[in-house]
């Protein structure tokens, strides 16, 4: 045992994880017989870039990769990147010049990695994205694509209202908080729900500005929405935090959130959900931020050499107040 284990080579290693033909007894007897795994030497590296820490979401899905990286036994080399894709490419570079098995991030914005992503591509080291995804024409530039439909949450956002408003004869006037300026989430939650309302000519998208994703911002700009326009009969925040941001400004300027001004989120993030079960919000589009696990399988699989399918989407569901009423109780972020 001690002798096979000290001679596999990381990509065998990795070969034999993936196949779970290790998984559960290298950890059992690694401690004990060489300490080898004990000192890191043969646990995969794997460099994480996470966007920030904007949101609820975002620390969701920070803990979900901690917690999965610590349960798979790989080393997480964690940096978070304040929300600036400088400090997100110095961080790869830095993953690049220590040598990492692996390096996954979760790009702020779509557009501008090309470079840094040639230099992983050089450097032998295989990219994964999380949660948001790249604009770059050259596929071979990273091997795989982890989570969610953006355009899909943005599109069931506006499918729902286009349901809740069949009746109404006057115009709608809805007002649009979006996420970071450039953002995957941001560009195809705003195309989803543009393409959703155009079903219904009454509704119309009155004022469509960045929160940033956070709650500050979710605030402040719902002021200046409140002040611009005297009827705003619906807010659609691109996440949950942007909208309970936006609560306390519509509560200040006098308006009951949930009733004068019908609420649509997106994540399901438990702040977000109880909000929702309140009544404050009506409607949210889940996303999931519990990245963690799957991550790790595909971190084995392409250290391992192993093919993997370059679109690994993740499940999720929508939200009404009754129904964000039953699941809280068992929500787990
Ligand atoms: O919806 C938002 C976060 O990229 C899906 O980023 C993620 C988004 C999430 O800040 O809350």
């Amino acid at each position: 045992m001690v002798h096979i284990r000290t001679t596999i080579t990381r990509r065998g290693l990795g070969a034999l994880l993936a196949a779970g033909l290790l998984a559960t007894g290298l950890s059992g007897c690694g401690n004990s017989d060489t300490g080898g795994d004990a000192g890191g030497t043969d646990k995969i590296v794997l460099g994480f870039s996470q966007v920030g820490a904007e949101s609820g979401w975002r620390t969701a899905n920070t803990n979900s990769i901690k917690e999965a990286a610590g349960a798979a036994g790989i080393e997480l080399k964690f940096d978070d990147a304040q929300q600036k894709q400088e400090n997100q490419i110095k961080a790869i570079r830095n993953f690049i010049q220590q040598k990492v098995d692996v390096i996954a991030f979760s790009p702020v914005v779509e557009s501008g990695w090309d470079t840094v992503l040639k230099e992983a591509r050089d450097a032998k080291i295989p990219v994964i994205l999380t949660d948001r995804s790249v604009d770059s024409a050259d596929k071979t530039l990273y091997q795989t694509f982890i989570g969610s439909d953006f355009v899909k949450e943005g599109r069931l956002s506006g499918e729902w209202l286009v349901e809740q408003t069949r009746s109404a004869t006057g115009p709608v006037n809805i007002v649009e908080l979006q996420g970071t300026t450039g953002s995957a989430p941001a560009n195809d939650r705003r195309k989803g729900f543009a393409e959703a309302i155009a079903a219904n000519p009454n509704l119309k998208v009155v004022a469509s500005q960045s929160g940033d994703f956070t709650r500050a911002g979710g605030k402040q700009v719902m002021e200046q929405f409140l002040k611009a326009n005297p009827k705003i009969d619906v807010l659609f925040a691109h996440n949950d935090d942007m909208g309970l941001g936006a609560l306390e400004a519509i509560t200040a300027a006098g308006k009951v959130p949930g009733k004068d001004i019908t609420i649509i989120t997106i994540d399901a993030v438990k702040d977000g959900m109880q909000a929702l079960a309140d009544g404050k919000f009506n409607f949210i589009a889940e996303c999931s931020p519990l990245l963690g696990p799957q991550l790790m399988d595909l971190v084995k699989k392409v250290h391992a050499g192993e093919s993997v399918p370059t679109r690994v989407e993740t499940e999720e569901t929508t939200f009404t107040v009754e129904q964000a009423k039953a699941a809280l109780p068992t929500r787990k972020y």
